[in-house]
């Protein structure tokens, strides 16, 4: 299986993250986005959207990380994703979180820092308040997100919160969240995302 990936993307990582943490195999394929290949054919035949991740895994072509991770669990790790009714509309609620709460919290105020992009610091440093502390609530008498075991939830979930320092969101408040962190960490085969040394991970 390969992966199309960009190294300091979070979507990305938790792609990588959960091949790791399962031992599916896979090659990593760098896309250089500051040169524009995601936006350029051969890459846009893999994703007309241009973005990455995308993972070809024989005749499967899929994008979006949470998608993937849906399609790595249900084919090659199926504890990582329950079928139970309730646990299973749990974990899609988790997904629908990372697409947006942090996309648009702690992910977006990496993506200023880290990147250079023009987007708003006090909006992106709100809405990560928000996500955390929500997070921080789903976890009260919880070690997971959902259930008693790590899902593709706390995977979906640990890119973009682990980095946010480097977004200048201060986990200091949310000790339960930090503590999931830590156990996600504490995971065999658990690889890390390359920190980047801005805002308050300077
Ligand atoms: N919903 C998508 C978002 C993926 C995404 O935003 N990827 C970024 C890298 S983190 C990207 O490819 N950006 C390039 C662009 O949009 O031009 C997912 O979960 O995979």
């Amino acid at each position: 299986m390969k992966i199309h990936r960009f190294p300091l993307s979070g979507h990305c990582h938790r792609v990588e993250l959960f091949c790791n943490l399962t031992g599916i195999k896979h090659e990593l394929v760098d896309v250089d986005l500051a040169g524009g290949e995601h936006k350029q054919e051969p890459f846009l035949k893999l994703n007309p959207a241009g973005k990455v991740p995308v993972i070809e895994d024989g005749d499967a072509v899929l994008a979006d990380s949470n998608s993937i991770l849906v399609y790595l669990a249900r084919k090659y790790a199926p504890e990582w994703l329950p079928t139970d009714a309730v646990e299973e509309a749990e974990i899609q609620k988790f997904l629908s979180f990372a697409a947006g709460e942090l996309a648009a919290g702690p992910c977006a105020a990496r993506l200023i820092t880290v990147f250079g992009v023009p987007l708003d610091p006090e909006r992106a440093k709100e809405v990560s308040a928000q996500a955390l502390s929500f997070l921080e609530n789903q976890l009260a008498g919880r070690d997971w997100l959902v259930g008693n075991r790590p899902t593709i939830a706390d995977v979906a979930m640990y890119s973009y919160v682990a980095h946010a320092p480097e977004g200048n969101v201060s986990l200091d408040p949310y000790p339960a969240v930090r503590a999931l962190l830590k156990r996600i960490e504490n995971l065999p085969g658990f690889v890390a995302m390359p920190a980047t040394k801005v805002g308050l991970a300077a």
